[in-house]
This record gives C-alpha cells, structure tokens and sequence, in this order.
C-alpha cells in the first residue's frame, strides 16, 4: 500500500508552508480572481435542496466581509426547520440510488470534484480571503488542501478496493465477503474558520462512500460554501445527494442534527457545541458522530531549542489567520534559563508583522471574524494585564482600513502558570506564555487542559523528543517546526486527530483511517453454488 503524499511533485502548489513559488505570477492571478469575485458581490443566494433553488420565507444572513463590514459579499437564505425537513427526507431518497453507484463511478465524480477546485482554486481562495479575512497565500494554502483531501480520500476507497473483501470459509461451501456500506444521511456542520478544507474533507468523505449529505455551512461562511456545492453539482453529484442549506446557527443547526431521519453527524466546531450534539444525538440506537472540536495547543520550549526557529515557528502558529485555527499556539512554556531571551525574539518578530487588508499583496495578517471575537479578546487582555504583564499588543487597531473592520493587535502575555488563560480557548489573538523548570513541568502544564489536538517541541535533545512523542496528550505533534509550531498539517502527511476534548473517535481527517468512519460493516455469507 502506498503511503506518498499526493502533493510530492507539484513545486509550485502553495501549502501552509510553501516556499519557491513564483509569487508575482501568484499575486497577478490572485489580483484578477478578486476582481472577478467583487464583480459577484451583493447578489441574493437560495437554499439548494434537491438541486432546485429555494427561498424561505424568513430573513436571510447578511454576509459581510470582517476586512470591512459595510462590504456585504450577498444575502443567503436562512433555512428554518421546514427546509431542513424536507432537505433530509430527499436526501434520504437520493441516497439509495447514489449508494447503488459502482464505488469506482462514485470515485470518478468526487476526482473531478478535486479538478474542479484546482481549476478554480483563485477565485475559491479570493472569496474566502474577503469572507473569512484569510491572507492570500493561507487562503489559496486552503484550497490547495480541499482538492488534495478529496483525492487523498478517494485514493483510500481505491486502495481497499471499494472496502470489499474476501473474509474466511467456515465450511468448504460456502462464500464469505465483507463489505463497508453508508449509513445513509450525514449532517455536515462546518465551521467558518477553514471554511473550503473542512467542508469539502468532511463532506467529500461521506459522499464517496455512499452516503448523502446535507450541508450547513458556518453563518460566517456561506459564499465559500455555496461554491463547494457548486464543485459538486459541476461534477456530476446527482440533485439532492448533497443539499446545501445556509442558516443561523442554532437555530437551523439544531434542527438539522436533530432531525430523525439523520444517519449520522460530522461536525468541526466548538467543544461545547460538540459536547451538545454527541449527548443529544443518539436516543434510539447510537448514531455515528464524528467531531473535531477545538484546541489550546501549546509548545515547549528548551533550553536546547534553536531559539530562531522557536520564535518563528510560534509567532506564525500564534498569529497565523488571527490565531483562529484548532492548531493555533495559543500556549508556549520556556524553560526560565532562555525565557528572556526567546521572548526578545518572539516579540521583535511579532512587532514587524504586517497587519491590515488581507486580500492586499504581502498583508499578513488581518481581522478577526466578529464582534463576539474582538469580545472575547478584550476580556482575555483585560485579565492578562491584570493577571500577568502584556509583553506586546493589548490594544484594538484604530486608523484607517482599521476602522472599517475586526481589527485587534496580536497580543502576547506573561502568566503564572495558574492563571486561566492557559486553559481557555480564545480563538482570538492572545498568545499566553509561562515559564517553567523543566521538561517535566513543561510536559504536566502542556498535558492539564481538556483539549489535545496539536503540540510543538523546540529542543536539540534526543530524550526530550522521545519523551515529548510518547508523553503529550495531542493527536498532531511537532517538532522544531520552524514553518508553524503546530500549525500545516496536510492530508497524507499529518493525519488531524483530537485527543481529549478536542475529537470523539481517534481517528482524524487527512489521514488514513478517516474514510472508514462513515460506513458499518456489512457481512455476506452465501451458502451453496
Ligand atoms: C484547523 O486548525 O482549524 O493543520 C484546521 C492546519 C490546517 C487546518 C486545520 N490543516 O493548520
């Protein structure tokens, strides 16, 4: 079985860590896709159910960029629970005959689907960079990741030929096959945050195994989500096997996930919502649900780390896309002997980040996502300053493209250990930073939350990095990145699994045991002939 990153021989595809692109020839496409994308802004969006166009009768969601909130990018219809009823009740008629498809047509269809992405891989990257506020290269890096999830999956089913197999003969007559059949119907709850990626890895995995999807994407979102749809329909999903539903969050969330005739949920988002819908999802038979919640990922750092690489790797995972990614840093515990020192680092590179409108050329870093984010970073500044010292940040950004957006500063703290900071996920820019005695108050600190999704290590020993592999409660460890501390994992290469608070079945997108999750097992025995 080959095991090869499907990304190996293509120089010029932007990952989370690219480097040797040619980046004018970037910068004039991305340029044009923008223009293209602005062209479109301000149209009104239906619901898709059964592939036809269908406008509720309620208010819809006004999408507006957080670069600059009077820029409203569309209005999409909100669906209620009527919609979401009759979404699911075709869906679940679309999905027998979806599901009776050779596996190998099913295959082909989500491969275009994969196509289709890299041939619109500009404008997907240009919506998501106005609708999201995601830098160009970290915007086409998610794009690039959504068609390389698709074919990476696709490639699973085709390595376990279609998950059929030839099982043991009791008795000399008879012909036992096991296969891997859908459940049926799978809500697909998607976050805002990657907002491409994580609605085409969760959604591409359930349709290429047969099941049905209806889509929500996040309230946030709903452009980047109806151009998912569009891939799909362009590829020759039938009508109905994927229905895409814009709608307020718990309002149609809640309704969706709930409805009866669900076979199973995927969701990425928050633990507490997670936590919600896993206690209230099963209730006559245990029902398949699979969630990637979020993180509070920290990174340690020794007295034998390259304190370059520590300083880069963390300040790019800290503040990377605002810090608003489950495999942000948003914890790191020095060692007291080089604390001062990497903190000098930390900050000298933090302070020359270029802050402001990210669908600019070379802009790093830009708004958050709303109001309720820019809420909940002042509180945590608020309490930093009172419970620690703000080495840098702590104000929101004023002047300017500033005013017209979710602009904060990236903001980085010294803390007491203790202080709640370290344990709370933020999902905002504020970075918490403790300093420790040793490897093994390093590793408990890192250990005590209730998340475990990513971890990073800068260290030049040998023992620490064994001892950090086999010791720390996360699913995605590093170490020495310089690219991004905990950040960049891709499909094929870091399989994306939370440990703890952060996931619920121990086996994570991007990696090889994900398709798996989204059939049962079947058993055939057939005696005779
Ligand atoms: C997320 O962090 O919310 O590893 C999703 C990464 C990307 C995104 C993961 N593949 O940083």
């Amino acid at each position: 079985m080959t095991t090869s990153a499907p990304s190996q021989h293509q120089p010029q595809k932007i990952t989370y860590t690219s480097a040797n692109v040619d980046l004018d020839a970037f910068h004039r496409a991305f340029d044009a896709a923008l223009a293209e994308v602005r062209a479109r802004m301000g149209q009104s969006h239906p619901l898709h159910v059964d592939g036809e166009p269908v406008r509720p009768d309620r208010p819809p969601i006004v999408d507006v960029s957080p670069i600059d909130t009077s820029v409203v990018l569309g209005t999409f219809a909100a669906a209620g629970p009527d919609e979401v009823d009759r979404a699911v009740r075709s869906a679940k008629t679309q999905q027998r005959r979806w599901a009776a498809l050779p596996w190998r047509e099913r295959v082909r269809i989500l491969r275009r689907a994969a196509e289709l992405i890299r041939e619109r891989k500009f404008l997907l990257a240009a919506i998501m960079a106005i609708e999201v506020g995601k830098n160009r290269l970290e915007a086409m890096g998610d794009a690039e990741e959504s068609a390389d999830l698709v074919d990476y999956y696709c490639q699973q089913v085709e390595e376990h030929d279609g998950f059929v197999r030839d099982m043991a003969r009791l008795t000399p007559i008879e012909h036992n096959v096991e296969t891997l059949r859908p459940y049926g119907v799978f809500a697909c709850i998607a976050p805002f945050n990657f907002p491409l990626a994580l609605s085409t890895g969760m959604s591409s995995a359930a349709l290429m195994t047969g099941n049905a999807v209806v889509y929500k994407p996040a309230e946030d979102a709903p452009w980047t989500g109806l151009a998912l749809h569009d891939v799909y329909r362009d590829a020759g999903v039938p009508p109905g096997v994927f229905q895409y539903l814009s709608g307020r969050g718990r309002e149609m969330g809640d309704a969706l996930w709930h409805h009866p005739l669900i076979d199973g949920v995927v969701f990425t988002g928050s633990k507490d919502v997670g936590m919600r819908i896993f206690h209230g999802l099963s209730e006559r038979w245990v029902k398949p649900c699979l969630l990637e919640l979020g993180g509070k990922n920290a990174v340690i750092v020794t007295d034998s780390a390259d304190l370059d690489a520590a300083a880069e790797g963390v300040m790019r995972s800290a503040f990377g896309l605002q810090n608003q990614k489950c495999s942000a840093t948003s914890r790191v515990y020095v060692y007291g002997s080089v604390a001062a020192s990497f903190a000098e680092r930390l900050v000298e590179r933090t302070r020359a980040i270029r802050m402001g409108d990210v669908t600019q050329r070379d802009v790093w870093f830009g708004p958050v996502i709303n109001e309720r984010a820019v809420k909940r970073w002042e509180r945590a500044v608020e309490q930093g300053a009172r419970e620690g010292r703000l080495l840098l940040g702590g104000e929101r950004l004023r002047g300017g493209v500033f005013d017209r957006g979710h602009f904060v500063a990236p903001t980085i703290a010294e803390l007491p250990l203790g202080s709640g900071l370290f344990e709370e996920e933020l999902f905002a820019p504020f970075l918490s930073v403790g300093v420790v005695s040793g490897f093994d108050e390093a590793l408990a600190e890192a250990n005590k939350v209730e998340y475990g999704l990513t971890a990073g290590l800068f260290s030049g020993a040998r023992e620490e990095v064994d001892r950090f592999f086999e010791e720390v409660e996360a699913g995605v460890c590093y170490v020495n990145k310089r690219s991004g501390a905990t950040t960049g994992a891709w499909p094929g290469a870091q399989p994306f699994c939370g440990w703890k608070g952060s996931g619920a079945s121990g086996k994570g997108g991007c990696g090889p045991w994900y398709v798996q999750q989204f059939v049962r097992e079947q058993s055939r025995t057939v005696v005779g002939a």
